[in-house]
């Protein structure tokens, strides 16, 4: 019922906020320019290919629903919580996820979560394509080496932190404060940024990302993973950490 009323309560506010023209710009990360883009702060962005783009490794169906379904109640609960803080929703969201501090203490919770879910779902879709390269290059590359060994170094510690997340959360490929890459999970819809760091590449193993296809059996999906990130992402996410 709160939550009912949070969003009616939500909607009146951003029908009086937009006839006042006070609603806050449309971040980089929300450059979807979708019928409701005017009313409410946040926004799911559209995917960058295709939702059949990733068969066979992620099922179109699967996508939809995680997408259209999972990504945009995120989106909803979060604008729903910000109703009466337009001065946070305008921050784009990795900003708001970073400085949960600046958030009051009565929504924080919610925000954590559904902030956090908007946040990782805008990135989870850029860190995959269709065609992926395969391996890394660059200062990527260079770094996955020094740090792991090899690209197969990488992997198996990352398929380990994958697959030891109990319950839902992420596994991350992140660079800390002192900009040396770090492999970490996190629980829930938590994520790098919390922590200050800065995700380059992530994997979502809540079983909505995968249990259509591969039913119980997450090893297959953290594999097939592999088979679709965006090094070309991952590498600017990483010379972007360098410049904060
Ligand atoms: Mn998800």
């Amino acid at each position: 019922m709160t939550q009912r009323r949070e969003v009616i309560k939500a909607m009146g506010i951003t029908a009086i906020a937009g006839l006042c023209g006070v609603y806050p710009r449309i971040t980089a990360a929300q450059t979807a320019k979708t019928s409701d883009s005017t009313t409410t702060p946040y926004t799911v962005p559209p995917l960058p290919y295709a939702y059949d783009a990733l068969e066979p490794y992620i099922d179109a169906q699967t996508m939809h629903l995680h997408h259209d379904k999972h990504h945009a109640a995120y989106v909803k609960n979060l604008n729903a919580a910000l109703a009466d803080h337009p001065e946070l929703a305008k921050l784009p969201v990795d900003d708001l996820v970073k400085h949960l501090d600046r958030v009051p203490e009565t929504i924080r919770t919610t925000v954590r979560n559904n902030g956090g879910g908007h946040a990782n779902h805008s990135f989870f879709w850029q860190v995959m394509q269709k065609n992926s390269p395969g391996q890394p290059k660059a200062e990527l590359a260079k770094a996955i080496d020094a740090r792991f060994g090899s690209l197969s170094g990488f992997q198996e510690q990352f398929t380990k932190a994958a697959m030891n997340v109990f319950g839902s959360g992420w596994a991350w490929l992140s660079l800390d404060d002192k900009q040396q890459l770090t492999i970490e999970t996190s629980p829930n819809q938590d994520s790098p940024w919390m922590g200050g760091r800065t995700p380059i590449l992530g994997i979502d193993v809540w079983e909505h990302a995968y249990y259509l296809k591969y039913q119980n059996v997450r090893a297959d999906y953290v594999a097939a993973f592999y088979k679709l990130i965006s090094w070309d992402f991952a590498n600017a996410q990483y010379q972007s950490g360098f410049t904060k």
